[in-house]
């Protein structure tokens, strides 16, 4: 059986997540994907969340391509992940090229090309777009 792992916030789920996961899972047999918890996410990733670790951990898990979900609570983890998991393959977006190649000791490193046009940064701003525009009656 070929493990995948892949890193994430994967705040208000988008395509742009969807359409790496799914070739993340298509890498192997069996997709690990590690989310960055509230504390992480708040302390060093500098992000506030809509949806909690519990939220984002639930609605991952219902995902048919996700086989198991697991915390990211600090940068320095993946090495052991790799090694307590068994994992073969590691993959993230193309926005991350190279920054995880020391897991290349470890494991395969896949970057996926990163799907434009969508970010969850994005989404909020259409949100607070869509309930600010004043109505005009
Ligand atoms: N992604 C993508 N296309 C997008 C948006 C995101 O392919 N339009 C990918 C990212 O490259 C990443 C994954 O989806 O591999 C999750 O994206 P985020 O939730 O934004 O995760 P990020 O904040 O990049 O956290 O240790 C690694 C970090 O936890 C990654």
């Amino acid at each position: 059986m070929k493990r995948v792992l892949t890193y994430g916030t994967y705040d208000l789920l988008h395509y742009g997540h969807i359409n790496l996961l799914k070739r993340a899972r298509a890498l192997g047999d069996y997709l690990i994907v590690a989310i960055s918890t509230d504390e992480f996410n708040k302390n060093m990733k500098n992000k506030v969340c809509v949806q909690s670790y519990e939220e984002r951990k639930t609605i991952l898990e219902s995902l048919r391509f996700v086989d198991l979900v697991i915390p990211e609570e600090n940068w320095e983890q993946k090495i052991n992940d790799v090694k307590l998991y068994h994992v073969d393959t590691f993959c993230m977006g193309s926005d991350w090229e190279g920054k995880f190649d020391f897991l290349k000791e470890y494991c395969e490193v896949v970057y996926l090309p990163r799907t434009e046009g969508i970010s969850t940064t994005q989404r909020k701003g259409q949100v607070i777009q869509m309930f600010s525009t004043p109505k005009i009656s």
